[in-house]
Order: C-alpha cells, then sequence, then structure tokens
C-alpha cells in the first residue's frame, strides 16, 4: 500500500495537511479506480447487454467480469446469486419488498438488532406496516456487544420469525458480530439472515459460503470503490421465488400486454441500465484490496485501532462506547468527552484539518440505548498512520482547552 496511491491524501484544508478519518462514511478513492472510470469512459462506454457491435461487447465483458470478480470476493457459489445494486440501502428496500412479497404474510415478524443504521431497520418498518408485520429487537449489552441469550431466547418464543437482520460490524462501536454463531442459530430454527456487510467488506475477508448467510449486503464507496454502486448476494434458492423489484428493460424475458415472463437470476433483479462503469470500477478496487491482502489490511488496522484507543483513553473526560477489554473491535471509534457537545468537537477538529463525523451515525435506537444524542466517531482505513492517530489525540485535547 502506498498513500500516493490515493491523490486525495495530499491536499490541505485550511492549510494544514488532511487527516481523514471518516472512513466508515466512505473511502476515498485510490487511482487506479478513477482511472478504470475515466478509461471505461473514454475508450469502451457502451450500453450492455444489448448489442452486437464490438464496444456493446466489450463494456458487457467488462461488466459480467465484474460480477464473477464480486463472487470470488464474496466466494460465492455462483454469478447468478450477485445482484448489482445502488448500494446496501438498496440492496435491503430490494429484500424487503421482494423477500416480503415472496415469504411473508400479516402477523409475521422480523428480526433487527439494535445497533442497526437505519438502512437495516427503515426498510423492514416500511415492510412491516405494509404487510401488517411485527419488528422484534435484539437488545445489545451495556458493552455493546449483541445479547446472544436475548437472541436465543427471542428465537425460542417467536413462532412467526421470517428473517433475521444484523449488521456484520457496527458502524458506531466498531463492534464485529459473531455472524456465524447467528446464521448457525438460525438455521436451527429455519429461519434465513441478512448480514449487513457495509462495515465488515473494508477491513476483513467475508466468505459466504463458509458464513452460510443468506443474504448479504454491501457497498462499493465502503470499500475504496465508486459510488452509487453495490451489491446484494442472496442464495439461488431464495432468489429463484422471489419476484422482481422493479420493471423495465432487461429483467424480462418476453413482454406483451397480456403477458410478461422475466429473465434468469440474477437480470430479473436489475431493470434498467446499470452503473457498468460503476461496476467495473468496483471490481478495479476489489483488485486491489486483494492484493494488498486482507491479513495485511486487518493487522494494520487493528494496530491502528489499539493504539488509537489507547492514546484516547489517556485523555481526562473521555467516554469510549464499546470496545470492551478482550474483544476485537473493528476501525471505528465512537466517543464523548463529558462537558462538550459532540457537534463542537467534530467542529474544531476540522478547523485543525481533522475529519471525523459525528451526530446519531443514521443509528438514533443505538444512541438511545447509549443515553446519548450523538458521538464523535474516528474510523480508520488501509492508508491511515499512527501520526493521524497522534493528531487526533493532541487534537483533542487542544479542543479541550478552548472550553
Ligand atoms: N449499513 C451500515 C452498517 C452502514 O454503516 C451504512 C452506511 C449503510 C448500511 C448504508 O450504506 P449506503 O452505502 O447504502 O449509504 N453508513 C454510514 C455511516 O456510518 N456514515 O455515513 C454512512
Amino acid at each position: 500500500m502506498n498513500r500516493d496511491d490515493f491523490p486525495i491524501l495530499a491536499r490541505t484544508v485550511y492549510n494544514r495537511p488532511l487527516v481523514y478519518l471518516d472512513n466508515a462514511a466512505t473511502t476515498q478513492k485510490p487511482r487506479c479506480v478513477v482511472e478504470a472510470m475515466v478509461d471505461e469512459y473514454y475508450n469502451v462506454n457502451a450500453n450492455v447487454h444489448r448489442g452486437v457491435h464490438f464496444l456493446s461487447q466489450q463494456a458487457t465483458d467488462l461488466h459480467e467480469g465484474s460480477r464473477e470478480k464480486v463472487r470470488q470476493f464474496l466466494n460465492a457459489e455462483k454469478t447468478s446469486e450477485i445482484l448489482f445494486t445502488r448500494g446496501t440501502t438498496e440492496s435491503i428496500n430490494l429484500l424487503a419488498y421482494s423477500f416480503g412479497e415472496a415469504f411473508m404474510q400479516e402477523g409475521d415478524e422480523i428480526l433487527v438488532s439494535e445497533m442497526e443504521h437505519h438502512s437495516n431497520i427503515v426498510p423492514w418498518q416500511l415492510l412491516a406496516e405494509r404487510k401488517g408485520l411485527r419488528l422484534k429487537i435484539i437488545p445489545i449489552t451495556d458493552d455493546g456487544q449483541l445479547d446472544l441469550d436475548a437472541f436465543v431466547r427471542i428465537l425460542n418464543e417467536s413462532e412467526r420469525l421470517k428473517l433475521i437482520c444484523v449488521t456484520h460490524v457496527s458502524n458506531v462501536l466498531g463492534t464485529v458480530n459473531p455472524v456465524k454463531q447467528i446464521i448457525s442459530i438460525a438455521h436451527q430454527h429455519d429461519v434465513p439472515v441478512l448480514i449487513d456487510g457495509a462495515q465488515s467488506t473494508p477491513h476483513f475477508k467475508v466468505d459466504m459460503q463458509e458464513m452460510d448467510c443468506d443474504f448479504f449486503a454491501f457497498s462499493g464507496h465502503k470499500i475504496y470503490g465508486p459510488t452509487g454502486v453495490g451489491v446484494l448476494y442472496g442464495k439461488e434458492r431464495w432468489l429463484e421465488k422471489m419476484p422482481p423489484y422493479q420493471g423495465g428493460g432487461e429483467m424480462i424475458n418476453k413482454v406483451s400486454f397480456e403477458h410478461t415472463t422475466f429473465n434468469e437470476l440474477p437480470y430479473k433483479f436489475e431493470a434498467g441500465t446499470p452503473d457498468y462503469v460503476g461496476t467495473h470500477a468496483l471490481a478495479t478496487a476489489l483488485d486491489y484490496v486483494t492484493a494488498i491482502g486482507f491479513d495485511h489490511i486487518q493487522e494494520h488496522e487493528q494496530q491502528l485501532t489499539c493504539y488509537a484507543l489507547q492514546r484516547l483513553r489517556e485523555i481526562d473526560n473521555m467516554q469510549i462506547y464499546g470496545h470492551p477489554e478482550g474483544k476485537n473491535g473493528d476501525a471505528v471509534i465512537s466517543f464523548n468527552i463529558k462537558g462538550i457537545h459532540h457537534l463542537d468537537i467534530g467542529t474544531l477538529l476540522d478547523r485543525l484539518g481533522i475529519a471525523v463525523r459525528t451526530g446519531h451515525h443514521c443509528a438514533e435506537p443505538l444512541m438511545h440505548r447509549l443515553g446519548t444524542e450523538g458521538t464523535v466517531r474516528a474510523s480508520f482505513a488501509l492508508y491511515n498512520t499512527k501520526e493521524e492517530v497522534d493528531a487526533l489525540a493532541e487534537g483533542i485535547k487542544r479542543v479541550i482547552t478552548m472550553f
């Protein structure tokens, strides 16, 4: 890894070197990803799947080659199980609509956790309202872990549970959930599981066949890829029985005013012109992280996270959420300083060139559980350095002296 791969990291803000610690919101893009997009628009651009002409075939090969790369990245069994979407949010909305249509009846239940991002809560609430379903909640413990005893209790009590939707990694706490265990328990009760992989895919290797989840969603832009493209993985045996989410070109087999038949997987779920430039750029980003290697990425980010925790814990009145001793939290740290509003901390850090996120992080129910309106959040990527962690710690100390 070379920081020079990411031109934006060399820029200054307010005449200070940029310290970018908002990677859980979106990562910066390496040159190869941007160049893949520019190159495709300059040299290949044509609509996919439809043309007999050279450019269309070349664009189609890049697009479908990217699907194969995503399959390999996820170690999914088949490319027909890889649906391209706009991102995690659209992936979950697609699932909520289509799985809901196929498999849910009034009175059925959906289980989500207390640490979900709004995009793994609200689509289920909308579905619940549409179909008269009940949303059940897996609580978290005081140290920010999923309460697995409560999870098992809910499973034992619920007779009409149809789907479990859990994040792999919390975008607020950095908690890495024991998804394999959750999925295995759920399957003993014949309940399928969706894993929200938005915050796991950038940091460690995920494996669909090993994990055995039924559905998995992630966003390209959080893993060094472009905005506007993401993935929904689904086991073929579910996807085959699910109806299309949107109608239009590409997703049909035959159309007449009397009757329309649908295309095979995955195209049944991909109405309209896909973001074929984005999918190619996403595959380029996946190649980039794969070449660096997740062993290396994980080791580096774990070291940074441990070092950051150590530096932040030295600061007076520091309250760090989650990250109990002995648990490996991911590269996300949320905190507050007693007596100072999180927004003030973020605004003053920004003036020092340090980009952190403040607020509820689209996880208001979790904020409620933590007893706060918001937090400051620093989140790391493969290009962050110890010096940047030092800049954060020193920056916070400086902010405190201003109050
Ligand atoms: N799920 C999780 C766990 C997330 O962290 C996010 C985005 C999403 C879903 C939605 O992803 P999208 O790409 O469809 O928007 N999280 C954040 C964040 O923490 N700050 O900004 C976006």
